[in-house]
C-alpha cells in the first residue's frame, strides 16, 4: 500500500476526523485510483476497527469516531463518483433495516447507484416496513435494496419481504440484500432477488436487474 493510502487507513482507525478531509483531497489530486482510495484505505479501516472492538481493544465511542472519519471522507470523494448520467435507469429505494443504525456501507451504495445513473430514494437507517410500502408505491420503484450489518438484524429482511408479498407489490419490485453478514446462501434462503458484496457488484445487480425487467 502506498503512503498516501496508510496514512488515511491509519486516520479513519484512530479518529482524526479534522485532518481527514485534507488528506483525502491530496490524494485525490495526486492522482490516487478512487478505487484503491474507498477500499484499501476506508473500508479496510473500518474492517480492522472492527476487529479491534470485537476483541476488546476499542468500544463503541471509538467506533462512532472512526465512523465518523470515515464518511468526512467519503463526502470528499461523493462528487467524483457522480457520473453526470442524466438518463434514469430505474429507481431504487434504499434502507437499512429497523433495528439497525450502520449506513456507512448503505451510503456508499447509494452514492454509486446514484453515479450509475439510478434514481434513489434513500431512507436511511432503522426504517420501518410501513415505510419502505409506502415509499416503494409511492415512487413506483424498480428495486428495494436493503442493509443490514448486525446478524440480530438480518432476520428483518425476510420480514420486509413477506409484507412485500402480503402488499401484493413482490412482482413488481426486485429486492436486493447487502451488508457484512449477508452472504448469497442467506439472500437465497429468504427469497431476495439478488445479494452484493459490494457497492461494485450493487450496481451490476441493479442494471442487471432493471435490463431484465
Ligand atoms: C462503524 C461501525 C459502527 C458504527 C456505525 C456508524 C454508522 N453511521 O454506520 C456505530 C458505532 C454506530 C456502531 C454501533 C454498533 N455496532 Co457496529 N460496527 C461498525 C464497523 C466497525 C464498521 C461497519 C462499516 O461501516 N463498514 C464499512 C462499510 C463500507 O462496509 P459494509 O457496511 O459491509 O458495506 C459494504 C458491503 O457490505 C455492501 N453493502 C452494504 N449494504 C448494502 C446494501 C445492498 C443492497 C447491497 C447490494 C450491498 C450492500 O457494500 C458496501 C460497500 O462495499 C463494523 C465492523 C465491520 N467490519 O463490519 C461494526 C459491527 C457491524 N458492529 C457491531 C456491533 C456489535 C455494534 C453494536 C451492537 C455495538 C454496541 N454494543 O452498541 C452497535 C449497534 C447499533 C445498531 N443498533 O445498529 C458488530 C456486529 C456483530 C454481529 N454479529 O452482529 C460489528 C461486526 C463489529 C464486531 N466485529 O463486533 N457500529
Amino acid at each position: 500500500m502506498t503512503d498516501i493510502l496508510e496514512t488515511i487507513q491509519g486516520m479513519v482507525i484512530d479518529g482524526k476526523f479534522n485532518d481527514i478531509e485534507g488528506e483525502v483531497q491530496r490524494a485525490v489530486d495526486t492522482g490516487t485510483d478512487l478505487n484503491l482510495l474507498i477500499n484499501d484505505a476506508l473500508i479496510s479501516a473500518m474492517d480492522i476497527v472492527g476487529k479491534k472492538f470485537a476483541d476488546g481493544v476499542i468500544y463503541v465511542p471509538e467506533m462512532l469516531v472512526s465512523a465518523t472519519t470515515m464518511k468526512r471522507g467519503l463526502d470528499i470523494i461523493k462528487p467524483l463518483l457522480q457520473s453526470g448520467e442524466t438518463q434514469n435507469r430505474g429507481t431504487i429505494v434504499m434502507g437499512t433495516v429497523k433495528g439497525d443504525l450502520h449506513d456507512i456501507g448503505k451510503n456508499l451504495v447509494t452514492m454509486m447507484m446514484e453515479g450509475a445513473g439510478f434514481k434513489i430514494i434513500d431512507l436511511g437507517v432503522d426504517v420501518k416496513i410501513e415505510n419502505l410500502l409506502e415509499t416503494l408505491k409511492r415512487e413506483n420503484a424498480d428495486i428495494l435494496g436493503l442493509s443490514a450489518l448486525l446478524t440480530t438484524t438480518m432476520p428483518e429482511m425476510q420480514k420486509v419481504i413477506e409484507a412485500l408479498e402480503e402488499a401484493g407489490l413482490r412482482e413488481q419490485v426486485k429486492v436486493i440484500v447487502g451488508g457484512a453478514p449477508i452472504d448469497q446462501a442467506f439472500a437465497d434462503t429468504i427469497g431476495a432477488d439478488g445479494f452484493g458484496k459490494d457497492a461494485v457488484e450493487a450496481v451490476q445487480l441493479a442494471r442487471d436487474l432493471v435490463a431484465a425487467k
